[in-house]
């Protein structure tokens, strides 16, 4: 039975959750908002969810929202507005409406059966998104996971995707029993369970491969979606990575060598970006993939800073790395995309509000040295110098200090292997209550 359930339920690159990306669908798109909100920023979200309908294969015809003073539970928008939007979709022979807040699955049936087109809400298009572009075994393992969790308390809508002979999306599920969906129900418990075993495993196998590397010290890229995290990847290595004008192109992480401007080889790693609104069942599936930032010596945050919400963005990165454990870690705020400013100015006016950050260019490689040397800068101001001498009768502990510090020397004497050290401030204390016995200066 479950292998029946594997074979229907989403696949992710070729399979997936709305099947939006078959041909370019038309859409519109809804917000509700607080009254009173600022109706500049409201178009300027729903601007993004234009762009996350498009990187699904969408098209949003028309974009409209409503205030009120909190969303209707029945239809998250008021009734005059499901009538006035139903004349829209009529009139425009549009199917389906895309709405930029989470709604429960109570007010996605309502509104399916108010209007009789398909209702994909803010976390269902980032699923789908992110089900097109995994790649790795791991990110569709996590992907599919996420998409089940979310599909669950949506079963009776889901249906279709469980039982391929009634076709379309969002086709109404009348004549199923409930004893079917009871099943369903079930199985697909049991397949969520064995997603999580899966994935514990894999994060198993990448702790292995990250215990046996040897401990350079780490870059990790973060930021919000589409802010040229993969295209400074690429220019301050040779790495190759995926680089598009779409929101999501890259959801795995690659890692790559670098060397600072002292000779000092290190690691940088580029990984999945983040949005507003992140569904919160992909932010808990891809803890594993942020690992590597959590792991990280220093962070570089990659702001775009060209974008009108640039300054929201910062704050979405950093409260979504505080959701994930990741805070107090040295970071550099790195301001790409000023290629794409004519008056350099507004530079000015930023710089005072955000003294530490470096401006640059990926595309146009403007000021990457200068980051290589505030990455350097960064690191140092983060390590401790040390030297110790290692008697030869506690050899075996020098697996140990290899995973915890940097060896900048390492010369087998008589009494011992004496060892210069560059030591992390965050293992610090961990450091010398193992070693300080062996510290020599
Ligand atoms: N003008 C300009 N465009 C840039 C710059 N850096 C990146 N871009 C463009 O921004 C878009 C997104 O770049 P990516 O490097 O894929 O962004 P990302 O942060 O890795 O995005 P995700 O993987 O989707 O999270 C691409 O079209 C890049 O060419 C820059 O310095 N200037
Ligand atoms: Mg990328």
């Amino acid at each position: 039975m479950d292998e029946e359930l594997e074979q229907t339920a989403p696949k992710g690159k070729n399979d997936t959750f709305h099947d939006l990306t078959e041909k370019v669908e038309k859409a519109i798109a809804v917000a509700v908002v607080r009254k009173g909100a600022d109706k500049e920023k409201v178009f300027d979200y729903l601007d993004e969810l234009d762009e996350l309908a498009e990187t699904a294969g969408a098209e949003i015809i028309e974009k409209t929202y409503q205030e009120l003073a909190r969303p209707n539970p029945a239809t998250a928008i008021g009734t005059g507005k499901v009538e006035e939007l139903k004349e829209v979709l009529r009139e425009n022979d549009v199917h389906l409406v895309i709405f930029d807040d989470d709604l429960t699955p109570a007010q996605t049936k309502n509104l399916e059966n108010a209007w009789g087109v398909k209702i994909v809400d803010r976390s269902g298009l980032i699923l789908d998104i992110f089900a097109k572009h995994a790649r790795t075994l791991e990110a569709r393992t996590q992907v599919q996971l996420a998409q089940l969790q979310y599909m669950l308390p949506r079963l009776t809508r889901m249906w279709t995707h469980l039982s391929k002979q009634y076709g379309g999306i969002g086709t109404n599920m009348k004549g199923k029993g409930e004893t079917q969906i009871e099943t369903d129900r079930r199985l697909i418990k049991i397949r969520i369970q064995r997603l999580k075993e899966d994935l514990k495993e894999i994060a198993g196998q990448k702790e292995v491969q990250r215990k046996n590397r040897i401990d350079l010290p780490k870059f990790a890229l973060v930021g919000y979606t589409n802010a040229g995290k993969s295209t400074l990847m690429n220019a301050i290595t040779d790495a190759g990575c995926y680089v598009e004008d779409k929101l999501f192109a890259t959801l795995d992480t690659t890692i790559r060598g670098i060397t600072l401007p002292s000779g000092q080889k290190s690691v940088i790693s580029d990984t999945v970006g983040f949005i507003r609104k992140l569904p919160h069942h992909l932010v808990a599936s891809f803890r594993s993939t942020l690992s590597e930032a959590r792991d990280a010596d220093v962070i570089l945050h990659v702001v775009d800073v060209s974008h009108k919400l640039f300054r929201e963005h910062i704050q979405v990165v950093r409260d979504t790395l505080d959701g994930l454990g990741i805070k107090d870690k040295p970071t550099i705020l790195v301001f790409n995309k000023i290629d794409k400013f004519e008056d350099r100015e507004m530079l000015n006016a930023i710089k005072e509000d955000y003294p530490d950050c470096i401006f640059i260019s990926a595309k146009k490689l403007h000021n990457i040295t200068s980051l290589l040397d505030l990455m350097q800068e960064k690191y140092d101001e983060n390590v401790k110098c040390t030297n110790i001498l290692l008697p030869y009768t506690d050899m075996q502990k020098i697996s140990q200090i290899y995973g915890l510090c940097e060896i900048i020397k390492r010369t087998d004497g008589d009494d011992g292997i004496q060892l210069e050290l560059k030591i992390n401030k965050e293992k610090d204390q961990i450091f010398f209550h193992h070693f300080e016995q062996y510290i020599t200066q």
